[in-house]
């Protein structure tokens, strides 16, 4: 299994809600370890950008306003099979329908709030790093 690194956003509800720790704690129990972290506020052009392929959806604009309405924290997490376990850890994206046991099955009820983004392949994984935490 290969060692790999990700990125994770815990959006503005998780940081509204004070979810900050439980989360990072969910990961780093699973064993990832956190290479960098930040607080910061997403513009709208850099959200935007990550969320391109979406551009289209009806749902489009209020993803926008959730993700740029208040601080956030990026992480970059490593460990084997970092992307894949992470996923596992944040589960489907519709919070009313993540399994309990889940970030999102547990600390989330309806989206677009549904409390982290979380790069879905190695390729997005690096451009998000890139996007986000520069070089
Ligand atoms: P995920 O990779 O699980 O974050 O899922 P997507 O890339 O498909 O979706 C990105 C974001 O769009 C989600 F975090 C929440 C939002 N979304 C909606 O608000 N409504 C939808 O029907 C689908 C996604």
């Amino acid at each position: 299994m290969a060692v790999e690194q990700t990125f994770v956003i815990i959006k503005p509800e998780a940081v509204e809600r004070r979810l900050v720790g439980e989360i990072l704690g969910r990961f780093e129990r699973k064993g990832l370890e956190i290479k960098r972290l930040a607080v910061t506020q997403i513009q709208r052009e850099t959200a935007e950008e990550h969320y391109a392929h979406h551009k289209d959806k009806s749902f489009f604009p209020q993803l926008i306003e959730a993700i740029t309405k208040g601080p956030v924290v990026l992480a970059v997490l490593e460990g084997d099979d970092a992307i894949q376990q992470v996923r596992t850890l944040v589960g489907a994206t519709d919070p009313a329908k993540a399994a309990p046991g889940t970030i999102r099955g547990d600390l989330a009820i309806k989206l677009p709030y549904n409390m982290v983004h979380a790069a879905d392949s190695p390729a997005a994984a690096e451009e998000e790093i890139k996007r986000f935490f520069g070089g």
